[in-house]
């Protein structure tokens, strides 16, 4: 690291800037620091974490088994960390990100409570100027963004919120102080994965709980309970191959369908298939059967078995109709994953408000006002989700050649080469971004792939005597276009999901991710790179 007197700010002068302290940003550090390269990370938390260290609603979790949702490039914290559950809590994942962050002794290479605002190309330099909310001027050769696909927090427009005199709280921007709903009347607004997970917890302390559902989802028990000293031993002894299949996999994590096609299965080893995943629990009840997220006749079965497992637990049959989705298909939003979640309808003192049907048209000082009644609360939780994808890049102002803004670049939907570069920004880095498969697979593995592929890439345009590498606009518009067509003979566009776009008013409608596996789309990387990066121009130095 160098530093140069600017005009006004002293200059500092950086191999490489990367944008975000979570599972990504640290395993950044960590891999291009051990490449020889001075890094700078920024984070705009005052702690490592990323999601994990802002997601700290009640009963937060993460829907991938913990001993999947870990590093795996290091043998010694696959061996010594222990994970307690098979579902970790938030809390104990961001004490694993702090162990990690102090064990590869990563913290002093990262900036906190900072906040980047700009990151600029220098085309005759083809450096890019990094500034930050605290007066930074970092100049890097390599900007990598690990901002998150999951961490631009959606808050919803509703007339009059400002004005709500009790506590109001974001499932993305939980407070750290103990929230104590005890004795209180409390609204959730919003029925995801954040949603359907606070609820039940919620419920456990308030007085009045009044859920306040737009679509009703599909949630599959998650099965959570604590792993023995047995099953831990166990699965450290077999790591390896633990790890192979979830590279192997179609979502980063070791999970084997049938081997069977749904409709080629007799009924009765249909029944079994998804009993045996129900028992299971999780997420990975869309996979089942490796034709459900493709095939409607597939869905429909999966859909029914679904919907006779959660009509069993609700005692009111009217609840029931509306906790039933019946405007997508099964999976087509990501499945979400519970305790007890339909089950707490079923408490006397917990209301299910369809926004459908009654929409919320105002909130006052004392609560919500629907189109028919209002609802006076203590407290309101909004799980309203976020602008997926490219919420958190676009509040940088990201400029490449010729002025051009990343984010007027993606007005018509976001475009990159393998959710890894983009045309007109050389030496951009995105990790897990837009055109990746990204959420659709284990995000710490996938992190991990992405950082070796650019971290790999560095390394041979350093061997090769380049200054920069360029997604050309070609490679850009094929690869959009293969995204757009694996997505297209998916079931997935016929969901109003955040994968989509649809729950951001005015967000372009598109499918935003690489639908074709995770180890399909390492193998597309690897050969990118095996071919000295196809697609990519190679740029000598200036
Ligand atoms: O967000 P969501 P999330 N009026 O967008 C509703 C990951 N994650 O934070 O469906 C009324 O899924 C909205 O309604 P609709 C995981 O990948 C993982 O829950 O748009 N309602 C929806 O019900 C997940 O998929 C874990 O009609 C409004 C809800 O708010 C992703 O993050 C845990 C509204 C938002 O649901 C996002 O999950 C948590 C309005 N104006 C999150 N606007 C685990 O690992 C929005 N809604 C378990």
């Amino acid at each position: 690291m160098s530093s140069s007197a600017g005009s006004q700010r002293s200059v500092v002068e950086v191999d490489a800037v990367v944008v975000g302290a979570g599972f990504a940003g640290l395993y950044a550090l960590h891999k291009l620091r051990g490449q020889g390269l001075s890094v700078t990370v920024f984070e705009a938390a005052p702690e490592v974490g990323g999601t994990w260290y802002y997601n700290r609603y009640p009963g937060a979790r993460c829907d991938v088994e913990s001993v999947d949702y870990c590093y795996s490039f290091s043998t010694e914290l696959e061996q010594e960390w222990d994970w307690s559950e098979k579902y970790a809590t938030q809390a104990e994942i961001l004490r694993y990100l702090n162990w990690v962050a102090d064990k590869l002794c990563l913290r002093d290479g990262i900036t906190f409570n900072t906040r980047v605002t700009s990151a600029v190309l220098d085309e005759e330099t083809l450096r890019w100027t990094v500034t930050t909310d605290r007066g930074d001027v970092v100049s890097a050769r390599f900007c990598i963004m690990a901002t998150g696909p999951l961490s631009a927090a959606l808050t919803p427009d509703f007339p009059g919120l400002d004005s709500f005199a009790g506590e109001l709280c974001h499932t993305a921007h939980w407070p750290h102080e103990t929230v104590d709903f005890t004795g209180k009347r409390v609204a959730v607004i919003g029925t995801g994965s954040s949603g359907i997970q606070s609820i039940p917890v919620i419920a456990e302390q308030a007085e009045r709980l009044y859920v306040f559902q737009r679509t009703p989802n599909y949630s599959v028990p998650s099965g959570n309970r604590p792993l023995s000293d047995d099953e831990r031993a166990q699965i450290k002894a077999t790591y390896a191959e633990r790890r192979r299949l979830s590279w192997r996999s179609g979502g980063g994590s070791p999970h084997v369908a049938h081997p069977k096609l749904t409709m080629e299965a007799t009924p009765e080893e249909r029944r079994e298939a998804f009993e045996k995943r129900w028992q299971l629990g999780g997420v990975l009840f869309s996979k089942t059967f490796s034709d459900q997220m493709i095939d409607m006749e597939a869905n429909e079965e999966a859909r029914k078995f679904y919907e006779e497992k959660v009509r069993a637990v609700i005692d009111d049959p009217e609840v029931a109709d509306l906790l039933i989705p019946n405007d997508h298909p099964i999976g087509t939003k990501r499945i979400c994953t519970d305790t007890n979640y339909f089950q707490t309808f079923n408490k006397p003192h917990v209301t299910l408000i369809s926004v459908r049907k009654t929409p919320i048209e105002s909130i006052d000082a004392t609560g919500i006002n629907t189109s028919d009644t209002h609802y006076d609360v203590d407290a309101i939780v909004l799980a309203t989700g976020f602008d997926a994808m490219t919420g958190a890049l676009a509040k940088i102002d990201i400029v490449g050649r010729g002025g051009q803004k990343l984010r007027d670049d993606w007005t018509d939907g976001p475009r990159t080469y393998l959710g890894l570069g983009v045309d007109g920004f050389p030496n951009l880095f995105l990790v897990s971004g837009p055109g990746a498969p990204a959420v659709l697979a284990n995000m710490v593995l996938h992190a991990e792939a992405h950082v070796n592929w650019i971290a790999d890439a560095i390394g041979y345009l350093d061997a090769h005597g380049y200054a920069a590498m360029e997604a050309t606009a070609d490679a850009v518009d094929n690869w959009v276009a293969e995204c757009d067509r694996r997505a297209e003979a998916t079931l997935f566009p016929k969901a109003n999901s955040w994968y989509m776009g649809a729950n951001v008013p005015g967000k372009p409608r598109g499918f935003m991710l690489f639908i074709g596996g995770f180890g399909v789309y390492l193998d597309i990387c690897n050969e990118v790179a095996d071919a000295g990066y196809k697609g990519f121009e190679l740029i000598s130095a200036p």
